[in-house]
């Protein structure tokens, strides 16, 4: 298994987040790669190489350019109109209102590009989601050129949520989409996303959701009662040429590992007959039972299990780092299922 990681990526390190109607420190900080660097290096899978730079090509192939543009310069604009800390929006657009449109002021436009109070866009922001969207690329690269037959990605700030001109949930630029799309790019004809993490990747969903050349699977908690609760119901299957192509597990929450390898079961029925030339995991650690933000069951042989499940699908698979968020526990995760994926690819 290749492993690839930006420094880059601690440059995102908001000093606050709204949570249960408090500031607070946020969920997702810069010490969760740390704890999965660690766990790599101290398992001997280290050092992670370092991502390469691309330009923002492949970035554009699925964010759109606008959007792409407001990220870059939104947090300057903030500082330029005096104000400290990071840019947050105070308005979203809701059913009956013009969402479509584009305000012209920074405040307007912050409402139009993003859906939630729990994603800041900070000083870093900016090189640190740009760096992660590049540790994908990287290990996308490391698998299309067939360097290697799995690689992965510890990317953050994570990307699933975010859509082509949207960000929220942690996540502002889609690094399981700009890698499928780049693997398509390379060659790849059909593309499989595998979402495992808690929460349903909103994002990678819209963006392919009329697509036929990229199937998306999700497991994940309920919409019903979890973020982010206005996708990933077990209807959505696709429009258009993508009719079929997406299919969604929710599963309620307190869910345990029997049920949830169910839903991998079903979900790995889809994926065969799809019968993708290459995988990319959405691998979140989320779903284990201490999770501060999560409500599922799953222990470490459970992610043992997930590895070795993974890699029985016998592809060319890019693993990138979505959720999960107790930093002490992680990078053990993470790392557990690694070593079993390789484990299982050797055996
Ligand atoms: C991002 B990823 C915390 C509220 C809980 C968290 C959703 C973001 C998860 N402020 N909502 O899918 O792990
Ligand atoms: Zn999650």
């Amino acid at each position: 298994m290749q492993i690839f990681f930006s420094n880059d990526q601690f440059a995102h390190a908001p000093a606050s987040e709204i949570n249960r109607g408090e500031i607070g420190s946020p969920f997702e900080r810069p010490e969760r790669a740390s704890s999965v660097l660690q766990a790599i290096e101290r398992a001997g899978m280290g050092p992670a190489a370092p991502a390469q730079a691309f330009d923002d090509e492949a970035i554009l192939r699925i964010h759109d350019a606008a959007y792409v543009a407001f990220l870059q310069s939104a947090h300057a604009e903030w500082r330029a109109l005096q104000r400290h800390g990071p840019a947050l929006a105070n308005t979203w657009a809701v059913r009956g209102m013009r969402g479509d449109r584009v305000p012209t002021s920074l405040d307007g436009r912050l409402a139009h590009y993003s859906f939630d109070v729990m994603t800041p866009l900070d000083d870093g922001t900016w090189v640190a989601a740009r760096a992660s969207a590049h540790t994908a690329l990287t290990a996308a690269a490391s698998v299309a050129s067939g360097d290697t037959a799995a690689a992965f990605a510890l990317c953050r700030p994570p990307g699933h949520h975010a859509s082509a001109d949207c960000y929220g949930g942690y996540s502002y630029l889609n690094n399981a989409a700009i890698a499928a799309q780049y693997l398509r790019d390379r060659g790849a004809r059909r593309v499989a996303i595998f979402d495992v993490d808690y929460h349903h990747g909103n994002g990678t969903q819209s963006i392919f959701y009329d697509r036929g050349d990229v199937l998306y699977l999700s497991i994940h908690a309920d919409p019903a009662t979890d973020f982010p609760y206005f996708l990933g119901f077990a209807d959505e299957t696709g429009a258009g040429a993508g009719t079929g192509a997406t299919h969604n597990f929710p599963l309620p929450r307190g869910c345990t590992a029997g049920a949830w390898f169910a839903a991998f079961e079903e979900a790995t029925v889809r994926l065969k007959q799809f019968a993708p030339d290459a995988l990319v995991v959405s691998l979140g650690v989320d779903t284990a039972s201490s999770d501060p933000l999560s409500h599922f069951q799953l222990e470490t042989p459970d992610f043992e299990r997930l590895g070795t499940s993974l890699a029985a699908l016998g592809l060319p698979t890019t693993i990138i780092f979505e959720g999960g968020y107790e930093v002490a526990r992680i990078g053990g995760d993470v790392v557990t299922v690694l070593r079993a994926f390789d484990a299982r690819r050797e055996a």
